[in-house]
């Protein structure tokens, strides 16, 4: 049986990319779902595509986890939660820093950073009082190697990076793990929401080599939540094969 199954897990932006992938392969693992975003329709319809596949329970919540209320009321209504995936997260624009507008500014840290730490704060009490849980944050290679142009965003994934390190301290004595892990590129909706819709700038991104897509980074989320109590991934850095770094890519002409 896997060690999965019967898990509460709840996974933030889980109406696309990753966080979707997520879902399907949590689904396939047995484990009930609790899933957010803004998109309430679209985690309708994986609801009833996931729950006529599997024996499990989904529960769909439109929230949007820059607004620390609606977060801390949406999972009280939940309950346990033993497995948190905070994968929400996006990036406005690619721009020399004199560039970057406030609102750009405000969405990414207010979504990457803030969204993230406040589901977090909803979900740790109970893990502590049960004295188990996994948070699961998804931060970036950008976090590591800040790029031009990407200045805000890649912030946001380094402080990504230092709450999940600090967090695994502030736990150390407790059952809880707490993991990150980095993709490099991977071909979702990131880029269309980066270039604002523009699918032919977000389509450059990918040309010419073999990106990530969600599955594989689910993939990887599902062998990290999946270890013995025991052990603890703290940190994964995945990479398509053509990828080096964040800014080391090779494409083929
Ligand atoms: P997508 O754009 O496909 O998915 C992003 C998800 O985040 C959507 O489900 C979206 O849902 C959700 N989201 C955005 N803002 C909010 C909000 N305020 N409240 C709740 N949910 C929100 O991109 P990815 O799947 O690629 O991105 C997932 C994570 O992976 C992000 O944290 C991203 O930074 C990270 N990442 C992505 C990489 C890539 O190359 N794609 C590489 C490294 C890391 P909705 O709009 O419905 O609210
Ligand atoms: C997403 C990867 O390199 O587009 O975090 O910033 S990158």
């Amino acid at each position: 049986m896997s060690r999965l199954q019967g898990k509460n897990v709840l996974i933030t932006g889980a109406s696309s990319g990753i966080g979707e992938a997520c879902a399907r392969h949590f689904a396939q693992a047995g484990s009930n779902l609790l899933l957010a975003a803004r998109r309430k329709e679209r985690l309708e319809s994986l609801k009833q595509e996931l729950e006529s596949k599997h024996s499990i329970k989904v529960t769909t919540f439109e929230l949007d986890v820059r607004v620390k209320a609606k977060v801390d009321a949406a999972l009280q209504a939940f309950g346990d939660v033993d497995i948190l995936v905070n994968n929400a997260g996006l990036v406005i624009g690619l721009d020399k820093l004199e560039d970057i507008t406030e609102e750009a500014m405000d969405t990414m840290i207010d979504t990457n950073v803030k969204g993230l730490v406040f589901v977090t704060q909803a979900v740790l009490p109970g893990m502590r009082a049960r004295n188990k849980g996994h948070v699961i944050n998804i931060g970036s290679v950008a976090g590591q190697q800040a790029y031009g142009n990407g200045s805000i965003y890649c912030a946001t994934k380094a402080a990504v990076a230092s709450i999940t390190r600090a967090l695994m301290h502030e736990t150390v004595d407790t059952a809880i793990r707490v993991s990150e892990i980095n993709p490099g590129l991977v071909e979702t909706e990131f880029s269309v929401i980066r270039f604002r819709g523009d699918k032919d700038k977000a389509d450059s991104v990918y040309k010419g080599l073999e990106p990530l897509n969600g599955d594989d980074i689910a993939e990887t989320v599902i062998f990290v939540a999946g270890r013995p109590d025991h052990v603890n991934i703290a940190e994964m850095l995945v990479f398509p094969t053509n990828q080096a770094a964040a800014t080391n890519v090779y494409r083929k002409p």
